[in-house]
């Protein structure tokens, strides 16, 4: 396990985190109807307290038709149905204030096609004890991935270290999407005005995460690169990142900047 080290590790050691309450494991579907049934049946079987929503953005597939069979046969499942595609981030936001609405203590974020492995959610949870948020990281000693390309590999740690230094975050894996949050560190994070499209989305939760002074820990997981169905992940997604995060960055840098130049007060 990874603390970040410029995220209140010192004090998060220190302060007792209360008990951690049922989990929501939120899955955002977008044509995934090869994968939602297997995704949703691993999550149950591994955490059978947990529950699951599945935030479906009317997929022409079905995927929203298939997981209102899983609901109809299992009270831990939920779905919600959305008009139409809106993105990730879009889907997450929508789930995490149906989740606090309801009252789940843990709003975990996994992807429906296999690649955040619901057999991992364990260590996520028991690292969430004394945290406030967990992400499962690729890029800290213990995470591998499987079968992915070393060009995806190179962009996505690439992504990363660019977030990283740009930013100035203490954190490996800035961009992953599997993550647990206590409720009480979405709550303080003020939703509204989340970035909403893919990659941003992640990376702007785990910048303001940090920036709020919560204790964030990173806990090495194995991602497995989709076997079915289709990415909906697209240049322009990775583009606008890119953009981002780099105008954040500047935004900070010149905050800093505006700030050591004000006369100290009286
Ligand atoms: N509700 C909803 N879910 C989405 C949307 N876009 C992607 N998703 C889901 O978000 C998750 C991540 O999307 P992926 O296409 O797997 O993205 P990725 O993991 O970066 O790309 P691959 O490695 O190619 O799988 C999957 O469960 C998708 O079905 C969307 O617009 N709406
Ligand atoms: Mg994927």
């Amino acid at each position: 396990m990874n603390d970040g080290d410029g995220t209140r590790a010192a004090e998060g050691q220190d302060r007792r985190f209360g008990p951690l309450g049922t989990a929501l494991v939120i899955i955002p579907t977008y044509n995934e109807a090869e994968n939602i049934k297997a995704i949703v049946g691993r999550v149950r079987e591994a955490v059978p307290e947990a529950h699951v929503l599945v935030a479906d953005d009317n997929s022409p597939d079905g995927t929203g038709k298939l997981a209102d069979e899983l609901a109809a046969e299992d009270d831990h499942v939920h779905v919600l149905h959305r008009k139409g595609k809106e993105g990730l981030g879009a889907a997450y936001l929508a789930g995490f204030r149906w989740g606090l609405e309801q009252g789940y203590g843990v709003l975990v974020e996994m992807d429906a096609d296999g690649s955040h492995r619901p057999e991992e959610l364990p260590r996520l949870l028991t690292a969430l004890k004394g945290a406030d948020l967990v992400l499962g990281s690729r890029w800290v000693p213990g995470g591998r991935v499987v079968n992915w390309p070393k060009s995806r590999e190179i962009i996505s740690r690439g992504g990363s270290l660019y977030s990283r230094l740009a930013l100035d975050l203490p954190l490996r894996d800035i961009t992953g999407g599997y993550r647990a949050f206590r409720r009480e560190t979405l709550e303080g994070l003020g939703l509204d005005d989340v970035a909403s499209q893919g990659y941003c989305f992640q990376v702007d939760l785990a910048r303001r995460a940090v920036k709020a002074g919560y204790h964030v820990v990173e806990v090495p997981i194995t991602f497995v690169e989709r076997e079915l169905g289709d990415s909906k992940m697209s240049r322009d997604i990775l583009v606008e990142a890119l953009w981002r995060v780099t105008a954040w960055g500047v935004g900070e840098r010149v905050d800093k900047v505006v700030k050591r130049g004000r006369p100290s007060q009286p």
